[in-house]
């Protein structure tokens, strides 16, 4: 058997479900051999595509995901999502296929670790016939045990080798079990727990992973604490009375009020970055911060934290839970009945009065979210882009839950949105999935639109279509700058949805979105691209804090 079906196959049985990729010669053997194996192939139009794709796939479904790429060229094109994934700590196996270390005149040659080291990415490679299964084995290892996106250099002279007899076994996993915390870090946050009047939980990703909902609702229970999450965690504690939804720049008044207003703030797996935070304001001068993470450069990171707890958040909710109820401890917190009814009534955006901009011509981006928000089935899974309408899907869509969420912002990339929406598509085939893109990232990504024609995704693409870069526009127009640069004359989206096989809606006023209604009565057997033409006289409420970040 050559290497390279010894390694496709080898990664297909430790559990490589699914690859997405652009196939060429240096990848055709390794991709063929994760087919025989098992593994489903998912053909993109673009290397970004399929980088993305599998990294909203591993997000949401939870499993180790690979794309496949040909040698330099192939790799590169994945760079962008690459660097998404990596950042995000997504579980991500890259197979790259490499030049031979003897080709140094090849025109694929690029220093390839070096690629991937630059964007946080760990590089490893298959260095012999004899190691190749073990190299890749240990590749997929540091991938899923360590939460990172591995680039794995298959160099083609290797590939193309014989596998000697025997060297095609592949090295067992060893199981893992979450690390629980000290006593001591047990105590102490019981402690503060106990003191606290107003505590408030920060949930992030690290929570998500950890499914530690039902232990967190049960402490948060106990102390009175209000729940919230990052972004990326957003819908894990959907249904909880006292859920806030997302902290940060996306928060709602009452949300961002009542956080400001915590004398004691939790971020369990969560960063606390300036997201999060709103570059700190959201924690208020006097509050104590505590941050539970299984990564002990996480702690701290962001902002001075009182005290830090290294161990996994299920474990560590569970253990202050049981301490309190061993103390017979009880707290109303910050829970109270006049509170519960204020967060019923003003805790979404969507509940809060508004003046409608929509002027026949085009619509009001917030009252094109609602109506979205009420046409589509509950059961869908959201997957938003970048730039200034993004705020608008992910705060005025509901989603179902935290899988039906996905939110590749790591590296703040616009153009990620439609292949995201495609890897939550296919990890999750029950819910509708839902792409909300600019016009911008929308263009960008455009060719993807053909991969959800093929795949037959009933999906829906929404287009915050303002003709513009309007995330620049905002930022630059007040201060009276030229913005030809950031400007484009109106596109038909609609038409090029239908010319890859699409249905296409244009949208100017609520009238518009009855096509959305017919789309969604059924059979849904086409993709639905709906050109929103939006109203963008002003920039969305959370884009100054963004721009506040660069
Ligand atoms: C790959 C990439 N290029 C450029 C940028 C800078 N940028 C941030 S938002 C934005 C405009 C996005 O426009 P659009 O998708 O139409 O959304 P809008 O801001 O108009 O709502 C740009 C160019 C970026 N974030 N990512």
């Amino acid at each position: 058997m050559l290497v390279a079906e010894a390694v496709g196959r080898a990664l297909a049985l430790l559990g490589i479900d699914t690859v997405f990729g652009v196939v060429g010669s240096g990848n055709f053997h390794v991709t063929n051999a994760l087919i025989a194996g098992g593994a489903r192939f998912v053909a993109t139009r673009h290397e970004c595509g399929a980088a993305t794709m599998a990294d909203a796939y591993a997000r949401t479904s939870r499993e180790v995901a690979a794309i496949s790429l040909h040698q330099g060229c192939g790799l590169t094109n994945a760079m962008t999502g690459i660097a998404e994934a990596a950042k995000s700590r997504t579980p991500l196996l890259v197979l790259a296929a490499d030049t031979a270390a003897s080709a140094v005149r090849s025109n694929f040659r690029v220093d390839q670790d070096a690629l991937a080291r630059a964007v946080g990415a760990v590089p490893e490679r298959i260095h012999s016939p004899q190691t190749a299964v073990a190299d890749a084995a240990r590749a997929f290892r540091v991938a899923a045990g360590q939460r990172r996106t591995v680039v794995l250099n298959l160099p083609l002279d290797v590939q193309a080798a014989e596998c000697p007899e025997g060297a095609t076994v592949v090295p067992p996993a060893p199981v893992l079990k979450p690390p629980r915390p000290s006593p001591e870090a047990v105590a102490e946050l019981a402690d503060a727990l106990a003191r606290a009047r107003r505590p408030v939980f920060v949930a992030g990703r690290g929570a998500r992973i950890a499914r530690a909902r039902v232990s967190l609702e049960r402490l948060a229970q106990q102390s009175g604490a209000l729940l919230a999450t990052s972004a990326v965690a957003k819908g894990l504690f959907n249904g909880n009375t006292w859920y806030l939804d997302v902290s940060g720049g996306f928060a709602a008044p009452l949300a961002a009020e009542l956080i400001r207003a915590a004398d004691l703030v939790v971020g369990w797996g969560c960063a606390l970055n300036m997201w999060t935070t709103r570059h700190g304001t959201l924690i208020g001068p006097g509050a104590t911060v505590v941050q539970v993470d299984l990564d002990v450069d996480a702690i701290g990171a962001h902002r001075p934290v009182d005290l830090g707890v290294v161990s996994d958040v299920d474990q560590t909710a569970r253990a202050v839970a049981d301490e309190l109820e061993a103390r017979g401890a009880a707290a109303a917190g910050y829970r109270s009945d006049g509170l519960r009814e204020r967060i019923a009534r003003e805790g979404r955006w969507r509940d809060l009065p508004y003046e409608d901009w929509s002027d026949g011509s085009r619509i009001d981006p917030r009252t094109l979210s609602i109506a979205l928000d009420d046409l589509l089935p509950a059961e869908r899974v959201l997957a938003v882009d970048s730039g200034n309408f993004m705020g608008y899907p992910s705060m005025y869509l509901s989603v179902p839950d935290d899988d039906g969420f996905c939110f590749t912002q790591a590296f703040q990339s616009i153009g990620l949105g439609l292949f995201s929406a495609v890897g939550a598509a296919l990890a999750q085939p029950r819910r509708l999935p839902v792409a909300a893109l600019g016009d911008g990232g929308a263009l960008m990504a455009i060719a993807e639109l053909e991969t959800v024609v093929r795949l037959g995704l009933p999906m829906v693409v929404v287009i915050y279509d303002d003709e513009a870069y309007g995330a620049e526009v905002h930022h630059f127009g007040p201060d009276g700058h030229p913005l030809d640069t950031v400007r484009f004359p109106p596109t038909d989206i609609a038409s090029i949805g239908r010319g890859f096989g699409c249905e296409g809606v244009t949208v100017r006023s609520r009238e518009d979105l009855k096509a959305v209604a017919e789309w969604v009565r059924g059979p849904r057997d086409r993709p639905l691209v709906i050109d929103a033409k939006v109203v963008s006289d002003r920039g969305a409420w959370w884009l100054e804090e963004a721009f506040r970040g660069h």
